[in-house]
């Protein structure tokens, strides 16, 4: 097979584009489809600071290295989640990345500094670990990006995690969440700004992509990820992709051509009731968020002593 933008041999063939690309040109593919991206989303402006969240994955890595090479002003965040040997590795291949490149890493250890990780937060406040991590992540991360002064805050999700979310949360009707999921959320009063760059990018692409550029990456599973219900989706989707290429892609940007809109309503007056967190100020819908009443159960605190004190 033929690079079908050289015609030099192809080391990759991407069937959803029905195309073959070469190494040169696959990494500039991997450039244009992020570039594609924020431009159609509106992601970011010139000159904006970026944290990216990293893991030591080949999505976040990826992320930051595509980032860095459009120009983006982009500093690694890596929180680390207290995930026995899987984090400790994990750890060393973020420091590795930014050391080997002089770009700046922001490191916050969960357990250090909110005295939990996440089997401790998943066990106190009855949540399967990955709902637990998932909300310490989006919690720690908004707030980091606020309180070092970004303008926006990149997650490593790729075509295939949200083609994943989106079919759960259609198969639920999950209608909040629907209205939620967007490349972009925009930044309100006590929220960041998220955006998804790699949404044009499926997770093979994103493999490639780092293989060819020489990023080395944690290739192991997280431990916890077998109770990731997404992974099931993640699977089927799969499979339907094998047989109609392009299904992935469609599934996505249909719902957010065609449908997003429907539900953003609900999210939107979701937003407007929220108030400040009395432990820590981020908005939330009740009294204390969910992340500090989960922190507390987990340190064995009574919910609300922080404001009391
Ligand atoms: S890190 Fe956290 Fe994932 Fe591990 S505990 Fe689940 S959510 S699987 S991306
Ligand atoms: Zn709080």
């Amino acid at each position: 097979m033929k690079c079908g933008r050289c015609r030099a041999p192809a080391v990759i063939e991407v069937r959803r584009h029905n195309a073959g690309y070469c190494r040169e040109c696959f990494v500039r593919h991997c450039g244009e489809q992020v570039r594609r991206a924020i431009d159609h989303f509106d992601m970011l402006g010139p000159g904006e600071r970026v944290l990216v969240a990293v893991s030591g994955g080949k999505d976040s890595l990826g992320l930051w290295q595509i980032l860095r090479e459009l120009g983006y002003d982009a500093d690694g965040l890596y929180l680390g989640l207290g995930i026995g040997e899987y984090s400790d590795e994990s750890g060393r291949y973020v420091r590795a990345f930014a050391a080997e490149r002089g770009w700046k890493l922001l490191e916050i250890d969960l357990a250090a500094e909110y005295g939990f990780d996440v089997e401790g937060g998943s066990r106190s406040a009855k949540r399967a670990p990955c709902s637990a991590c998932g909300l310490s992540k989006r919690h720690i991360f908004n707030d980091a990006a606020i309180r070092h002064g970004y303008d926006v805050l990149a997650t490593g999700h790729n075509l295939d995690d949200e083609a994943a979310v989106l079919l759960g949360n259609v198969l639920r009707w999950e209608t909040e969440f629907l209205g939620r999921q967007h490349p972009v959320l925009p930044a309100a009063p006590g929220f960041a700004r998220k955006v998804k760059p790699l949404i044009r990018l499926s997770e093979r692409e994103l493999a490639a992509y780092c293989v060819l550029t020489n990023i080395d990456y944690i290739v192991e599973e997280c431990p916890m990820a077998g109770g990731n219900r997404h992974l099931g989706y993640k699977h089927t989707l799969n499979e339907i992709e094998e047989r109609s290429p392009g299904t992935k892609a469609a599934f996505v940007f249909g719902f957010l051509e065609r449908a997003h809109e429907r539900f953003a309503a609900e999210v939107a007056e979701a937003r407007d009731e929220l108030r400040p967190c009395a432990e820590c100020g981020a908005p939330t819908p009740g009294d204390v968020c969910a992340f500090c009443r989960m922190r507390a159960r987990a340190v064995g605190e009574p919910i609300g002593v922080r404001s009391i004190s």
